[in-house]
């Protein structure tokens, strides 16, 4: 392989911090640490040192560790620096280490490089990043699963399975005569099966973690006045949203985020949705409803105290337009006798029905707050995952309907092919390039 440059950056947040931490990566990083050290401290050991610049004068001082490769994270030389966490004196010590011949890394080029050194396979660099950006607990410990290999040792295990299947279904296939009786004993059809449940298993698994990880859109939505404001504020445990009995208060439109037991949403409270709007309420209809159309869930609210609009509530929550699910809900049911038949009824004010709703959001969305093994995914594998299903169920009807066994050995190719991507071994420049680079500076 063609020895890379070698890359330096700033591992620790922009901003100043108690420490800050620099790191370097590639063949130059023993030279280039020798001239700033003075001399390299011994492996894996962290060593008190003065940070030098060209002349021999002292930048900072503060912890040098050496990682040798192939032991360290990137699997080439590494050396990490710990200096204080200011921004000029960092910028001032990459400086100088980029003046010895290092240059500044790219987004996720660490991540990159400790991929390419077989350190960590795809998913787990993947698992890295999203351990990083977790929006809660339940979603970093999905990631750390994940980074720890828990997904990709599923990959693998199922990719092995279908490669044995694949390679006795081939071999059968030289023997054509008794291509029938070879299928039957080698317990094929059995097999699929299993495959097929134990992929779905897999799936069921990493479409909770996906959602752990990016979470939903949950909008409220409904007439002026229908108390979308005071919900926002009662589901957030804060006045975020200002509430008025002037209808029409809310114009633009408001995010905030929850932590729905460990799944993470964002609330939209937008301007109530009305027919007669004056010009800066219809811009915010406007955008009402371009987040209504977005969304993976909406909550349409209806004033049970006023009857007309208790009549109009299902003609107008079917009329949205939306690819997301839909929940009517009843507010204010203070101040009303009146419950509308299998309806949600709350009340945003007095705190009446919410943990219920809370309870049908979260099965709504398809979320199971069990964390019995989560590990986080991203829709990438998703649909990876979606794709090995999809063959693997084609080659059970090719073998159920007793299609040529070389058509039942495609498919399973075509599985193995998409299950590869998960864990990176099929996987193009392109699609790395796009992976790596939305990863932070440093990692
Ligand atoms: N009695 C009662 N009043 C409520 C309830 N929810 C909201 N309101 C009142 O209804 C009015 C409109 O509420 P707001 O949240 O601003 O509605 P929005 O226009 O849909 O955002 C305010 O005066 C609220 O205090 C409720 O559950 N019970
Ligand atoms: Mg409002």
């Amino acid at each position: 392989m063609v020895p890379l440059d070698t890359i330096v950056a700033i591992a620790t947040p922009p901003g100043r911090g108690g420490i800050g931490v620099i790191r370097l990566s590639g063949a130059m990083a023993a030279t280039i640490g020798t001239s700033v050290l003075g001399q390299l401290p011994l492996p894996r050991q962290a060593t008190r040192r003065k940070f030098l610049d060209a002349a021999g004068d002292t930048m900072d001082q503060g912890l040098a560790i050496w990682f040798p490769a192939p032991h360290s994270f990137t699997g080439e030389d590494v050396l990490e620096l710990h200096a204080h966490g200011g921004p000029v004196l960092l910028d001032w010590i990459v400086a100088r280490l980029v003046s010895l011949g290092a240059r500044l890394a790219r987004p996720g080029e660490f991540s990159e490089r400790a991929f390419l050194n077989e350190k960590l396979d795809l998913a787990q660099a993947e698992a890295v990043a999203d351990l990083i950006d977790a929006g809660s607990v339940a979603a970093a410990r999905a990631a750390i699963r994940s980074l720890a290999g828990e997904l990709s040792t599923r990959v693998h295990a199922l990719s092995d399975a279908i490669v044995d299947l694949r390679v006795y279904i081939e071999a059968s296939i030289d023997f054509a005569d008794e291509d029938i009786e070879l299928l039957a004993e080698g317990g094929v059809a059995l097999r699929l099966t299993s495959l097929i449940h134990d992929l779905s298993e897999l799936q069921t698994r990493a479409r909770q973690g996906r959602l752990l990880q990016e979470g939903c859109t949950v909008v409220l939505a409904g007439r002026p006045n229908a108390g979308k404001s005071s919900l926002l504020n009662a589901l957030v445990g804060a006045d975020t949203a200002i509430v008025t009995d002037i209808p029409g208060t809310t114009r633009d439109v408001l995010r905030e985020r929850i932590d729905l037991d460990g799944l993470p949403v964002l609330l939209l409270d937008t301007a109530g949705l009305r027919h007669d709007p004056e010009r800066i309420e219809a811009e915010g209809i406007k955008r009402a409803l371009a987040e209504i159309a977005q969304a993976d869930h909406i909550l349409y609210l209806v004033d049970v105290s006023d009857a007309e609009a208790v009549a109009a509530a299902h003609e107008e929550a079917a009329a949205l337009q939306t690819s997301g699910a839909i929940t009517l809900v009843f507010n204010k049911a203070d101040r009303s006798t009146h419950t509308p038949q299998g309806a949600h009824l709350i009340s945003a004010t007095s705190g009446l029905g919410l943990p219920a709703l809370r309870a049908h959001l979260k099965e709504a969305l398809g979320f199971q707050s069990s964390d019995s093994g989560v590990i986080s995914a991203r829709r990438r594998h998703l649909d990876a995952l979606a794709r090995t299903a999809e063959a693997l169920d084609t080659a059970q009807d090719r073998l159920l309907s007793g299609t040529s066994s070389e058509l039942v050995a495609e498919e399973l190719k075509l599985a193995h092919d998409a299950l590869s991507e998960i864990t990176g071994r099929f996987t193009s420049d392109d699609l790395l390039g796009e992976i790596f680079s939305s990863f932070c500076i440093g990692k």
